[in-house]
């Protein structure tokens, strides 16, 4: 099956991301050799009880990510991705990142499952802030009504935004191609929206520089790296469309 042809061919493609599409723009990715949960245990820092426990601590971590991503930039991966939007052929991303970038890269549709670094919400009021640059206090603390503000993202054990849930099924259950890149595939619930897709009927593709627990459900893996692998398709997606436009008499 050639991916190019059923892309130029989709009408409802849809992008599935994770860590792995970030992780050109030097931005670790979780698991595997390099990643943050080899020096930090995941129920250490990205738990609520992590942070009842020690907020400082959690608040460093998040601090130290939010200056890794303040100084990247979205790669040619995630241009690729908001390139395919603009023409038309991608209708959203669905991302567990928190990182921003394909927003930056020109993304509009982006359903974020896992909330944003660039976000924070006090644990007392609920008052939400938007952050344009790493925090400098840590803890910050609310300038409303002084509760610790805690980052605006899902740590293990909470539940999904249910707004994000729901777009993202929707999404998923009317696509016809999922493109999945760089997930492992082992975090739920977001980890079932590649099913979801696939029992609604679409194709999914998968890009990963490994096999993860997607590939078993892929119809196509391409093995390499998301910046090099999407630039190049959609590359061979736009001579398809030349050529269709070209023989359109
Ligand atoms: C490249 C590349 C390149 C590298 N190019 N590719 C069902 C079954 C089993 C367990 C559960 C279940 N349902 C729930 C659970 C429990 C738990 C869970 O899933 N545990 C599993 C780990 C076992 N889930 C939860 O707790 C979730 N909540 C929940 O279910 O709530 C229920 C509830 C309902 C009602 C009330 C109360 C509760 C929440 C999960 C939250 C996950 N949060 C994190 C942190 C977010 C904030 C932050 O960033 O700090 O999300 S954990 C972390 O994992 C982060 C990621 O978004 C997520 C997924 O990781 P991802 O993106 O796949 O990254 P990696 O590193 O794993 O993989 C990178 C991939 O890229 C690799 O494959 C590489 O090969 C590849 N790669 N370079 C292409 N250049």
């Amino acid at each position: 099956m050639n991916v190019a042809d059923l892309l130029a061919s989709s009408r409802h493609c849809v992008v599935f991301t994770g860590a792995g599409i970030s992780a050109e723009s030097g931005i670790p990715t979780f698991r595997g050799p390099g990643g943050l949960w080899e020096r930090h245990k995941p129920e250490e820092l990205a738990t609520p009880e992590a942070f009842a426990r020690d907020p400082a601590l959690v608040w460093r971590w998040y601090k130290w990510r939010q200056e890794v991503i303040y100084n990247a930039r979205p790669n040619p991966g995630h241009y690729a991705i908001a390139e395919l939007e603009a023409m038309g052929m991608v209708r959203g991303v669905i991302t567990q990142n928190v990182d921003g970038l394909h927003q930056r890269a020109g993304s509009r549709l982006v359903v974020e499952l896992h909330g944003s670094i660039w976000r924070a919400r006090c644990v007392k009021c609920g008052s939400v802030y938007i952050l344009d640059k790493p925090v400098e206090e840590v803890p910050p603390l609310c300038r409303k009504c002084g509760g610790l503000l805690r980052p605006d993202v899902v740590w293990f054990g909470e539940p999904l935004p249910q707004e994000a849930w729901r777009a993202a099924v929707e999404l998923a259950s009317a696509s016809d191609v999922l493109l999945v890149v760089g997930t492992s595939g082992v975090v739920y619930p977001a980890a079932y929206i590649p099913r979801i897709a696939k029992e609604a009927g679409a194709r999914v593709v998968e890009i990963n520089v490994e096999p993860s627990a997607i590939t078993p459900i892929a119809d196509v893996f391409i093995q390499g790296r998301a910046g090099e692998v999407l630039p190049r398709l959609v590359e061979e997606v736009k001579r398809r469309l030349r050529t269709r436009q070209a023989l359109t008499p």
